[in-house]
């Protein structure tokens, strides 16, 4: 079930333009607006709610479908030998700015000892 007002909602629809790296049934990756590393991508499920809060047992199975596809994606950017991250932040003291549930595949550039 799709959100109108979600931004999120929106680029999985194609009604707003995304850079769209990967689209299947459930999972849709885009490349971030605003790129933290030179490998920065969202993963987003199809299906709005709002994270990690609202993650039931019958939606384990989705969070492990976009693990795998981040996995894909990692390798296919190129940051799959050197280390990337994959993160989802949940609710404001975390940062989280858009509320439907997304990851953050970050590569590219050394990570170690810091948190972004
Ligand atoms: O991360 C939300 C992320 O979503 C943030 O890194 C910017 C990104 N974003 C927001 N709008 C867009 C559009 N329209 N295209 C691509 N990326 C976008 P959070 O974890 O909620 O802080």
């Amino acid at each position: 079930m799709a959100d109108s007002n979600c931004i999120f909602c929106a680029i999985a629809e194609g009604r707003i333009p995304a850079t769209i790296v990967h689209q299947d049934a459930d999972v849709v990756a885009f490349k971030d607006i605003a790129p933290q590393a030179p490998v920065h991508l969202v993963l987003v499920p199809r299906e709005h709610f709002a994270g990690l809060n609202e993650l039931t047992p019958d939606r384990a199975r989705l969070v492990g479908r976009i693990a795998l596809v981040a996995k894909e994606l990692a390798e296919a950017q190129g940051c799959a030998a050197n280390g990337w991250r994959l993160v989802s932040n949940c609710g404001p003291d975390a940062g989280q700015t858009v509320f439907h549930l997304h990851f953050h595949v970050l590569g590219g550039r050394p990570m170690a000892g810091k948190m972004v």
